[in-house]
C-alpha cells in the first residue's frame, strides 16, 4: 500500500521551513511524499536515522508539521499535493539539495466492482499513485542527477502485480504505477540513480482503509480483524532503508514483502499464529 493522504480533505496551507537547512548540513536529503503519515512518516523517523535529513511533504500541514516537530532540526514540511502538476515544480523549486526520492503518496479508493466502477474514483487513484509519481519523479531527476547517492524509492503495492475483485481502480492505478517504475529503470540504465520499487502487502496504518472504505471505521477495523500481526509502517520504512543503505551500485528493482499471515490479496489467515516466542 502507499501512504493516506491523497484522497484525504485538502486543508489550505503554506510550506514551513528553511529551504536552506539540508543544503547547509551537508547531511544527504531525503524527500519523502506522504510524509506527514503512515509510511511517509515512518520512512522519515528512519531514514534520519540513517544520516538524512528529510523534507516530508503532503496535502495537509497539521500531520507534516507534527513529523517535522518530532525531528527538530532533521526535518522540513512542504505542503505539496503530488497530482497538482505546477504545484509540485513550485515546491520542488526550492530544494538545493536531494539525493532519495520516497514517492509514497498515493492510497485506495472504494471498493466497486468494475462495473459499478466510479470514475472520479479512478480519476484520483491515477492522479495521485501514477501522475503524482510522474510529476514528483520528473521535477527532481536534475537535483538527484547531481547526487552520487541518488535513489529513487517508490511504494507501490502487491496490487501492481496482483488483482482482486472490487481492487479494479487501485489495482489498474499500482500497475501502472509499476509500468511507470520499469520503464523509468530502463530509462536510466547507463547513469548512478537507482530505481527501486517496494511493494506491501497488508499494512496496518491508520487511514489506508478508513480511507478506502470513505470513512467506514467498523469496515476498516474488519480488514484487519484477526490477523496475527499485519506489517506496520515502521515495517515498510525499514525495508526502504534496506534498500537505500545498500551501496549504490546494489539496485533492489522490486521488494515485495507481506506480514506472514499473507501469502496473497486473497490467501490472507485470519487468527492466531503460534510464533514460538510466548507474546503472540
Ligand atoms: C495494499 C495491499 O492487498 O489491499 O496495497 O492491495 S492490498
Amino acid at each position: 500500500m502507499s501512504a493516506d493522504s491523497s484522497t484525504e480533505p485538502t486543508e489550505p496551507t503554506e510550506p514551513t521551513g528553511h529551504p536552506e537547512r539540508p543544503a547547509r548540513t551537508g547531511r544527504p536529503v531525503a524527500l519523502i511524499t506522504g510524509g506527514g503519515t503512515g509510511i511517509g512518516a515512518a520512512t522519515a523517523y528512519r531514514l534520519v536515522e540513517d544520516g538524512f535529513d528529510v523534507v516530508v511533504t503532503g496535502r495537509r500541514l497539521g500531520p507534516l508539521q507534527e513529523v517535522a516537530a518530532r525531528l527538530g532540526r532533521r526535518a522540513r514540511a512542504v505542503v505539496m499535493d503530488v497530482a497538482d502538476e505546477a504545484g509540485v515544480s513550485q515546491a520542488v523549486a526550492q530544494l538545493r539539495r536531494c539525493d532519495v526520492l520516497v514517492n509514497n503518496a498515493g492510497g485506495a479508493l472504494g471498493t466497486t466492482t468494475v462495473e459499478a466502477g466510479v470514475s472520479d474514483e479512478w480519476r484520483t487513484m491515477f492522479d495521485s499513485n501514477v501522475l503524482g509519481t510522474l510529476h514528483v519523479v520528473r521535477a527532481l531527476l536534475p537535483a538527484l542527477r547531481r547526487s552520487p547517492r541518488a535513489t529513487i524509492v517508490t511504494v507501490t503495492s502487491i496490487a501492481s502485480e496482483l488483482t482482486y475483485e472490487g481492487g479494479g481502480g487501485y489495482t489498474a492505478a499500482k500497475h501502472a504505477e509499476r509500468a511507470l517504475v520499469e520503464t523509468l529503470r530502463l530509462e536510466l540504465n547507463g547513469e548512478r540513480v537507482r530505481v527501486v520499487e517496494v511493494s506491501p502487502g497488508m499494512v496496518h496504518t491508520e487511514a489506508f482503509a478508513l480511507t478506502r472504505l470513505h470513512g467506514d471505521q467498523a469496515g476498516a477495523d474488519a480488514v484487519y480483524a484477526d490477523v496475527d500481526r499485519p506489517l506496520v509502517a515502521a515495517d515498510v520504512a525499514e525495508c526502504i532503508a534496506f534498500c537505500v543503505r545498500l551501496p549504490q551500485h546494489v539496485n533492489v528493482d522490486r521488494l515485495v514483502v507481506q506480514p506472514v499471515a499473507q501469502a496473497a490479496p486473497h490467501r490472507l489467515h485470519r487468527g492466531p499464529i503460534d510464533w514460538g516466542d510466548g507474546d503472540a
